[in-house]
């Protein structure tokens, strides 16, 4: 599995999945979740509607992840995560560690080769962006080692795609200080 860094925004990602840092509503909000909405037109939005009319009533739970399709948008599908919110004591590593790990195996199951990652929870909930950098691409880098029930993953590529320079900076030196190249 290979693993890279790239600045710019992830709503034109020419990936198979766009992991969005959503919450537990699913019914939208900002960052990069408003921008993912809006890229992917309103039927992403119903589809969230109808996935909380569904298997969803309760909203979804804080390091879990479900897919949508990705309508409008480049990625054939967006696969929606919670991060933790420091702002409301979630501060459990594992939590976060979770969103990236189950987006994977999410990924994984539509046949997904490759996934771009936003830093989850490195804007409104808080979180440091050099730890979820750290978290994530460890994460990453254990599920390459135990995918599903022994196979090799499908996912080839896993991108974390970060907004500004500076988070662009911060994932390129967790990055290497991780082991460097994949
Ligand atoms: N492409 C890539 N990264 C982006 C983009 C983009 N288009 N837009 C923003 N970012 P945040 P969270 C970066 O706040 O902390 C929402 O309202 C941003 O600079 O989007 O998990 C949800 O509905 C930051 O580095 O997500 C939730 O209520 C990173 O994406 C809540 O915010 C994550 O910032 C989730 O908060």
């Amino acid at each position: 599995m290979r693993i890279e860094i790239v600045e710019g925004d992830i709503t034109v990602r020419p990936v198979d999945a766009i992991v969005n840092a959503a919450n537990s509503s699913l019914l939208g909000g900002g960052g990069v979740d408003g921008a993912i909405h809006r890229a992917a037109g309103p039927e992403l939005l119903e589809a969230c509607r109808e996935l909380r009319a569904t298997k969803l009533p309760d909203g979804l739970a804080v390091g879990a992840a479900v897919a949508t399709p990705g309508f409008l948008l480049p990625a054939k599908w967006v696969i929606h995560t919670v991060g933790p919110n420091r702002h409301a004591g979630q501060t459990n590593p594992a939590l976060l560690a979770s969103c990236f790990t189950e987006s994977l195996r999410i990924a994984d199951g539509l046949g997904a080769r490759s996934v771009a990652f936003p830093a989850v929870s490195a804007g409104v909930y808080g979180w440091d962006a050099r730890k979820v950098a750290q978290l994530g691409i460890e994460a990453v880098r254990a599920y390459a080692g135990r995918p599903l029930e022994g196979e090799k993953p499908m996912v080839e590529l896993v991108e974390f795609v970060l907004f500004s320079e500076e988070t662009a900076g911060i994932f390129r030196q967790a990055l290497e200080e991780s082991g460097g190249g994949p």
